[in-house]
């Protein structure tokens, strides 16, 4: 797909259907919190049509800097200046086109969303071998790298900042994404008791093959030249995704790795592989610009470990003083189980950098998480499927609209692209609502 950007136009050919992205050619205003609102209602019609009069003269002006954050104040994580900490989380949407590759109505997806402090994009592998689910996008084709060219111009020129989450999915895989049909690699042979959804549906995942010692370095070579590549893409950076029992994780935790060389056994050796991949991306595109992924006690994926205090305890403090972007914790189990007690602030002070927490937040939870010193920003995950104006919603406390779960995987712009904003609200009433809500 070829990407052209010239004055005052970007665009990928097409978005969707003869929409093309247009920058907004009017001049800017001083940043304020103002534009933010007006840059989420504006986004959608950035790209999808015509932009919504721009606002007179806004008497709102920027709130009294407040000693307390919230999700409306800005943040700095490393060069990027985010006008807000709603981060939108990484979401699987099994949407790529042939060879795995983005496509305009991906780009589209993505800058709808642009409002978002800071987008991660869905997990993205970094190697065929890295593949466990259908039509996820790869980031190691010169095809990919010049489809998410088209996302990350998107993006940007709706206002937002994007980073590619560079992923391997270890054992959670099937022969039939595996390049010869081959068995997928873990850190040890153990099956796990999940199933794969393949293009003939969901099917039994094989006992992996174990990795042999001299094979690592090319994995973590992969992961290297996934990030090179994430930032000739045009990413303003990337995210490790160390989570959700994928390879990572399968290194990190003791169910899944079983190994009796330097990669396993004690803590220290089961964080090494992880380590090594941190400092091998991160001498790529900085450590200011790479973040990580956890879930200390998620258990998707049949993973599991025997102290995931003291395992993440030692993560956090081993990434400590590094310059990284940001660690990302996805608290307690995505599925819904209830979790033992964990002490996430502790992750938090043993890092020492920005936290972004994830799982299940809402305002008031976010705001909470905030106020405690426990996070910097907050990802939203499913919120931001249905409301791609979702920072606009959570800052006038408007309805959300719920995400259709028939759609989340698979599929064209239905469920994708194609939920409403709050198309009534006219930028004026909108600032008077927002005057109301800060008193
Ligand atoms: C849902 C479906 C498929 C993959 C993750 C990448 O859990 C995923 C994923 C989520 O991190």
């Amino acid at each position: 797909m070829a990407c052209v950007k010239g004055r005052g136009v970007v665009g990928c050919g097409h978005l969707a259907d003869g929409v093309a992205v247009r920058e907004d050619p009017r001049p800017r205003r001083k940043s304020s919190t103002a534009d933010i609102v007006y840059a989420a209602i504006s986004a959608y019609y950035a790209v999808c049509g015509e932009l919504p009069s721009p606002p007179g003269d806004p008497t709102m002006q920027d709130r009294p800097t407040k000693t307390t954050p919230d999700l409306f104040s800005p943040i700095e994580i490393g060069p990027l200046k985010l006008p807000n900490r709603v981060v939108m989380a990484p979401l699987t949407r099994s949407r790529a086109g042939g060879g795995n590759v983005p496509n305009a109505l991906n780009a589209l997806y993505y800058a709808q969303r642009a409002s978002a402090g800071l987008i991660i994009s869905e997990a993205t592998q970094v190697a065929p071998e890295g593949q466990g689910y259908i039509s996820t996008p790869g980031i190691h084709s010169a095809e990919q790298i010049a489809g998410w060219k088209c996302v990350t111009g998107a993006v940007h020129a709706s206002g937002g900042r994007i980073v590619l989450q560079l992923w391997h999915v270890g054992r959670i895989s099937h022969p039939s994404f595996q390049p010869g049909g081959a068995l997928p690699v873990a850190p040890s042979a153990i099956k796990p008791n999940v199933q794969a959804f393949t293009a003939q549906g969901f099917q039994p995942i094989p006992t992996p093959r174990a990795l042999q010692i001299d094979e690592i370095p090319g994995i973590v070579a992969q992961y290297a030249q996934g990030a090179r590549n994430a930032m000739a893409a045009g990413f303003d950076g990337v995210e490790v995704h160390g989570a959700n029992g994928y390879l990572i994780d399968q290194f990190l935790r003791d169910r899944t790795n079983k190994r009796a060389d330097d990669y396993g056994g004690s803590i220290e050796y089961r964080t090494r592989f992880l380590l090594e991949v941190m400092e091998a991306v991160a001498a790529v595109a900085g450590p200011e610009r790479t973040g990580l992924r956890i879930s200390p006690q998620n258990e998707q994926s049949d993973i599991a470990d025997s102290d995931p205090q003291a395992l993440f305890n030692h993560v956090a403090k081993s990434l400590s003083g590094k310059g990284l972007a940001y660690l990302h914790v996805i608290e307690g189990d995505t599925g819904g189980t209830p979790t033992p007690p964990f002490d996430y602030l502790a992750i938090k002070r043993l890092f020492g950098g920005p936290v972004i927490a994830n799982n299940g937040f809402d305002k008031a939870r976010a705001n909470a998480a905030l106020a405690q010193g426990r996070a910097d920003l907050i990802a939203f995950g499913k919120p931001f499927i249905g409301n791609p104006d979702l920072v606009t919603r959570l800052y006038l406390d408007t309805p959300l609209n719920a995400a259709n779960r028939e759609t989340f995987y698979g599929g064209g712009d239905q469920g994708y692209t194609d939920y409403p904003l709050l198309r009534t609200v006219e930028p004026d009433s909108c600032y008077k609502d927002a005057d109301r809500a800060w008193g």
